[in-house]
């Protein structure tokens, strides 16, 4: 998969693979990611990037002359360019994992970052495909949703992630909560670890991990869970956590 980003901060961009997972994913050739700054392609002397908006009010925004011809460098550099364009914005539809292992089926993905207010709305509508947030807080440009975006997708692309089934395990890919996870030793601050995960029975572990799973899901994020069909063993699982975490 290969990341084009246009950044005003490439160097806060690329500091994504400097560890971790997308660094072990650059380094075996899944993701190939390149920085573009709208500033190289400003033409005035200050190279400038910014603008007041028209009509007046507060900030700058991102001038559409250098953004457009980014994004036309990208498209040169890329062809033949099928490349999605999206344009990472408070305005935008909310990125969830459903949307993040659709764009992991894409080859290439070409991210825009805005800065100050925004960009001007006709790069939106001449050049951008889709417009995404990664959630309702305020950000202080798009830099770091850009690069939540390139986490999330590549640690789903093929042998990145150590663990084959590791991400086919994950929260969230069933819909859930993770259950709560133990390790040694057995007691922390005179805290032990659940019987049940020292019972050497893996089908009642099983189920009481889909249990925890399941209760924590409805306790903290209920709305995840009202767009789930439960079976009658899951609807009993959640019916006994609730009645024993109610005492
Ligand atoms: C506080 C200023 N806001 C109201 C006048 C508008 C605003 C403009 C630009 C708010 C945030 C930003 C910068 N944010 C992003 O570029 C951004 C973002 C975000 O703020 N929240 C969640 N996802 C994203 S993706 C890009």
């Amino acid at each position: 998969m290969r990341f084009d980003v246009i950044t005003l901060f490439p160097e806060l961009v690329e500091s994504l693979l400097e560890s971790g997972i997308p660094r072990r994913a650059s380094e075996s050739q899944a993701i190939e990611l390149h920085c573009w700054n709208p500033r190289n392609y400003s033409t005035d002397k200050h190279r400038t990037v910014d603008d007041r908006p028209y009509g007046g009010g507060p900030g700058m925004l991102m001038k559409a002359d250098c953004l457009l011809d980014s994004i036309d460098a990208v498209k040169a550099e890329n062809a033949p360019n099928t490349a999605k364009v999206i344009y990472l914005s408070p305005q935008g539809k909310r990125l969830d994992q459903a949307a993040v292992e659709t764009l992991a089926n894409e080859s290439s993905l070409t991210l825009i970052c805005g800065r100050y207010e925004g960009i001007d709305e006709r790069v939106i509508e001449l050049a951008v495909d889709e417009e995404l947030s990664i959630g309702d807080y305020v950000l202080s440009g798009g830099e770091l949703g850009a690069m939540v975006l390139i986490d999330a997708v590549s640690r789903l692309l093929p042998n990145v992630l150590g663990h084959q089934d590791s991400a086919q395990q994950d929260s969230f890919s069933d819909g859930l909560l993770d259950c709560p996870h133990y390790t040694r030793p057995a007691l922390v601050n005179a805290l032990a670890v659940p019987n049940v995960l020292l019972s050497g029975n893996h089908a009642k572990i099983a189920q009481w991990r889909k249990q925890q799973a399941l209760g924590r899901t409805q306790q903290r994020r209920p709305d995840l869970l009202k767009k789930k069909r439960l079976s009658q063993e899951d609807q009993s699982l959640l019916t006994k956590y609730l009645e024993e975490h109610s005492k």
